[in-house]
């Protein structure tokens, strides 16, 4: 057996032994056999970690120029690219997503930290005039102080990029907890941030189960939390924020639809509707996993998935060739696995897959054949909870009310998607489906530029775009008298 490799904590730059010495295993879901060793951080250890991020946003990283963050954020940016190749490989053994996409998605985060780091020095306030003559007044957006960005296991180093560049460009210190289920690129990252030049205590990593994040939470000494997890979690953490009166930014689950009008390029549609859902093994939280097809293009949709599904090739996802990879850990595997059993159980027609995928490279793996049932009714648990897995359910419909009712008759709010070319339709459908991104004639399309979050239970708040920076920002108002005059509150002639 290949000896573990071992990670510390990261705190005011340096690699820390946890105050407990305890350690847990990480597993590669496709050989399903421990390949890294993490530090379970106890409150301790957080505590140290928040300390070193206040005490350097105080002393010297709140008073650091824009231009200097900008060129901290594009070296960081160049050193991600370089080293695409093995922070993929290290994500891909880690959480069995296939490299093809491992890799494009360093790229992509790199992308993110060069859209940011064009911020950081274009941080403008503004001047409001007033009623009063001779008063100025402007406002400035000013750093928070210290951030918690608190990850999950699906796409670390891709969730990471969606917080961490603005809440840097913005002039926060941070404080990240990975998920426990792949922490190893977040820790490999750290030598990255360091050779971009971030002073110690800018960027401090804590590894650990959910007690980590508990403490990270509930610690004190944090002005904003920023979360990507599942909804329960997501309750919690807000619920102790609120206690603790310090705001949140939730990008949680969603159960998204993708709507194929009988106008559509179906061509298009097919592939959208596949990448939609498999892409990722389906483990994402923008997952097009309800797809919702107009009754006269129902059967054809759904032939032309089947036999495209059934030709994904699953494998190795250290290889390039391969197509989709595993679940990410034994608890996914185990839940998604309960989901195709409970779809038989409400009578969804099964039309592929529905069992795990075992033979040849793939015995040892965590595979789950790319799963699709149709005549699936909105109601049934397999259309309303999010799988996080490769189950596609495919809902027909008649009209486009219809559509958009069975579209919004989710708790969740993320994402959806219309596939038409009819262009006032399109409209219409987009202004009255209830989520926080739509895409048209696409699916899953990403940009740095674009505000990315959700509505009802996806969350709040959002990451990317101009609204991503203003999140990690609080707006101060300074009104200037300039008049030569006491302006006397207790006099008669006020
Ligand atoms: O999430 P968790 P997991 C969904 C998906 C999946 C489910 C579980 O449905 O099946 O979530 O995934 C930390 N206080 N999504 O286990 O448990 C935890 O240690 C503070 C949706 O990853 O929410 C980890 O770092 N922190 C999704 C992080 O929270 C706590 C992406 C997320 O863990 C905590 C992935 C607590 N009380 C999964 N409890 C999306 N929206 O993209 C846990 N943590």
């Amino acid at each position: 057996m290949t000896e573990l490799r071992s990670y510390k904590l990261y705190i005011n730059g340096q690699w820390v032994t946890p105050d407990s010495r305890e350690t847990f295993p990480s597993y590669n879901p496709f050989t399903q056999q421990p390949w890294a060793e993490i530090s379970q951080a106890n409150d301790k250890d957080v505590s140290r970690a928040v300390e070193a991020a206040r005490s350097t946003f105080e002393k010297t990283w709140r008073h650091t120029n824009g231009l200097t963050r900008a060129k901290m954020l594009n070296r960081l940016a160049d050193l991600l690219e370089e080293n695409a190749d093995e922070m993929a490989r290290l994500e891909s053994t880690d959480n069995g997503k296939v490299i093809r996409e491992t890799h494009g998605q360093m790229i992509f985060a790199a992308r993110i930290y060069r859209f940011f780091a064009g911020y950081a020095d274009k941080i403008w306030g503004k001047v409001i005039p007033l009623d009063q003559k001779n008063v100025f007044d402007y406002a400035t957006y000013e750093p928070l102080g210290v951030i918690a960005l608190i990850t999950a296991w699906n796409s670390p180093m891709a969730l990471l990029a969606n917080k961490l560049p603005a809440a840097l460009a913005a002039g926060n210190c941070v404080v990240v907890k990975p998920s426990e289920q792949a922490s190893v690129t977040t820790l490999a990252f750290c030598s990255l941030v360091e050779k971009a030049g971030f002073p110690p205590g800018v960027f401090n990593v804590v590894t650990g189960d959910k007690r980590t994040g508990q403490a990270l939470v509930a610690g004190g000494g944090i002005d904003k939390i920023s979360f990507t997890g599942a909804g329960h979690t997501g309750r919690h953490i807000a619920a102790q924020a609120g206690k603790n009166l310090i705001p949140v930014v939730m990008e949680l689950g969603g159960k998204s639809p993708n709507i194929i009008f009988d106008d559509a390029d179906l061509d298009k549609a097919t592939v959208g509707a596949l990448a939609g859902i498999f892409a990722a093994t389906g483990q994402t939280c923008i997952a097009g996993s309800r797809l919702l097809v107009q009754r006269p293009v129902y059967e054809e949709i759904i032939g032309r998935l089947a036999k495209r599904a059934s030709q994904i090739k699953l494998g190795n996802p250290l290889d390039f060739a391969t197509e989709m990879g595993t679940a990410a850990n034994e608890p996914q595997y185990r839940a998604i696995m309960a989901f195709i059993d409970t779809a038989r159980a409400e009578g969804a027609r099964l039309v592929t897959g529905g069992e795990a995928a075992r033979d040849g490279e793939l015995a040892n793996g965590l595979f789950i054949k790319p799963t699709i049932f149709a005549d699936v009714r909105n109601e049934m648990r397999l259309a309303q909870e999010e799988i996080f897995g490769p189950v596609l359910s495919i809902i027909p419909f008649d009209t486009e009310e219809e559509a958009i009712e069975i579209g919004n008759a989710t708790r969740f709010g993320l994402a959806s998607g219309i596939w038409t070319r009819d262009l006032n339709r399109m409209h219409r459908v987009a202004r009255e489906i209830r989520s926080g991104m739509v895409w048209v004639n696409t699916y899953r399309a990403s940009a740095a530029q674009t505000p990315f979050g959700g509505t009802k239970e996806s969350g709040f708040g959002r990451e990317r775009g101009e609204d991503g920076l203003y999140e990690f920002l609080t707006t101060k108002n300074v009104m200037v008298d300039f008049s030569d005059e006491p302006r006397d509150p207790f006099s008669a002639r006020m």
